[in-house]
């Protein structure tokens, strides 16, 4: 897809900020510092867009980048960062409850992993907690450019069998340093909210 336009249309922190265009919506989730934000630039190919960095826990609020007037990427902030108090974890929670109950326009959750790690048991919730919901998800396995090419399927299979994943559930290689995977990925999202 050839990206023209971007906007962060507003950092949301509750439900009466949310845009109220009706585009379709796409979030992302994921551990904190796993790559969310820079997914997000690599799609888009923005390099600093989505604020990013290699410290956990940049993204603090619901991001909603409208992309060529036709749909929202949504970063939000990551979890399984240590060094987080009980409220903060509290008010994250509400947060992410807020935005994934209920959310019309929320069309596809979009996880991701890293391709390098067995998916954390946060990991295993959160993806638990998206098919719940009954939207549909798409599985990123980023970070590919640390794995060599012949122990990918290996580590594929490693994140398949933790999250148990749907077998009508896609999963994509993705790398936000070299951008392999960009295709597929914009593919599959394609696939699903033109559904
Ligand atoms: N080598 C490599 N590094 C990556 C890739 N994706 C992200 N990174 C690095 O990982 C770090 C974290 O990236 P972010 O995109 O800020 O992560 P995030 O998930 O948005 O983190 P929070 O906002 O804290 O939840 C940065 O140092 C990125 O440069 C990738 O595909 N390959
Ligand atoms: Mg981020």
């Amino acid at each position: 897809m050839k990206v023209n336009s971007v906007e962060l249309v507003i950092s949301a922190v509750k439900r009466d900020q949310y845009p109220n265009d009706p585009m379709p919506e796409i979030a992302l989730a994921g551990r904190s510092n796993v790559g969310k934000s820079s997914f997000i630039n690599r799609m888009i190919q923005r390099k600093s867009m989505a604020r990013t960095s290699s410290k956990p826990g940049k993204t603090q609020t619901l991001n909603f980048y409208l992309i060529n007037e036709q749909l929202y990427f949504v970063d939000v902030p990551g979890y399984g960062y240590a060094r987080v108090s009980k409220k903060e974890r509290e008010a994250w929670g509400r947060m992410m409850e807020e935005y994934f109950t209920n959310r019309e326009e929320l069309k596809l959750a979009v996880l991701i992993v890293d391709l390098r790690h067995k998916p954390t048991q946060d990991d295993v919730l959160m993806y638990n907690f998206l098919k719940h919901y009954e939207k549909p998800v798409l599985v990123i396995a980023t970070k590919m450019d640390k794995v060599p090419k012949t122990k990918r399927p290996q580590h594929l299979k490693v994140i398949k069998n933790q999250l148990n994943i749907d077998p009508e559930d896609q999963i994509v290689l993705f790398s936000s340093e070299t951008g392999e995977g960009k295709d597929d990925a914009w593919g599959a999202i394609r696939s699903i909210i033109n559904k």
